[in-house]
This record gives C-alpha cells, sequence and structure tokens, in this order.
C-alpha cells in the first residue's frame, strides 16, 4: 500500500517536473531576451543531454547490465529491459528499490524527482551480484 502510493506520488512528481524543465529549458536555450523567438523554437531540444527523450533504458543480459555505468537526470524515467534468458532484477540498496524484471519483459521506474538526491548510486542484480551482474548510477538534478 505504501509503495502504491509512493510509485504515484513519484509519478506526478515526474509530471511537474518535467513541466518544470520544459519551462527552463524554453527560458534558457534563447541566451538573450530575443524579440524573434520564432525562429530558435526549433533548437529547445539539446539532443547531447537527453540522447533518448525523457527517460534512460538499461539492458539486463545474462549476467550483466548494459551500460553498466549510467548517467540519468532524476527527472527521467529508467526502462529496465531485459533480454536474457533468465530472471534479472535491479536494486539499489540506498533506494530501496528492488525490482525483478521477468526475461523479454520491461519494467519503467518513474521518475523520482527531488525524492532522490543527486549522486552516485550502486545497483545490481541480486540474483547475479556474485557473478559481476552490478553498476553504478549516476544521478543528477534536473
Ligand atoms: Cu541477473
Amino acid at each position: 500500500m505504501l509503495r502504491a502510493m509512493k510509485t504515484r506520488t513519484f509519478g506526478l512528481m515526474a509530471v511537474g517536473i518535467v513541466l518544470l524543465a520544459s519551462a527552463c529549458s524554453s527560458n534558457n536555450s534563447s541566451g538573450a531576451p530575443a524579440t524573434g523567438t520564432t525562429t530558435q523554437q526549433t533548437t529547445t531540444a539539446p539532443p547531447a543531454s537527453s540522447p533518448a527523450g525523457n527517460q534512460v533504458t538499461i539492458t539486463m543480459v545474462d549476467f550483466n547490465f548494459n551500460p553498466a555505468s549510467v548517467t540519468a537526470s532524476t527527472s527521467q524515467d529508467i526502462v529496465l529491459t531485459n533480454t536474457g534468458s533468465a530472471l534479472h532484477n535491479f536494486s539499489i540498496d540506498k533506494l530501496h528499490i528492488d525490482q525483478d524484471v521477468q526475461p523479454g519483459q520491461s519494467v519503467t521506474l518513474k521518475a523520482p524527482g527531488s525524492a532522490v538526491p543527486a549522486g552516485t548510486y550502486d545497483f545490481f542484480c541480486k540474483y547475479h551480484k556474485s557473478q559481476g551482474m552490478v553498476g553504478t548510477l549516476i544521478a543528477t538534478s534536473p
């Protein structure tokens, strides 16, 4: 029950943050208080900082994560895709995340927003940690 409420809150927060982020980026991208903003509106999406839109994908294979080092903004969802043939798991002790992903399935972890401070978090598959199925998530502020 607690879990469900948390997820819903995260979802709402994510929406808020996305709205905030898009408002900020449209303000910041035009550099100067320009009068002719019409030509600049097509350049509001910076391809370098958000390569996959508002989500980051981590692929789980037998038996590692790809990529093993992931940088994601706390305003981005994390999509876990298990392309292996074994059951895998994504756990971050510090954040109380423990998420199984069945073979061939994807699970989306909703953007936590300000609930998660920026920082470096070790993640691992609880079933294959001893086989080196571990990684590092670098969470950045939006
Ligand atoms: Cu695993």
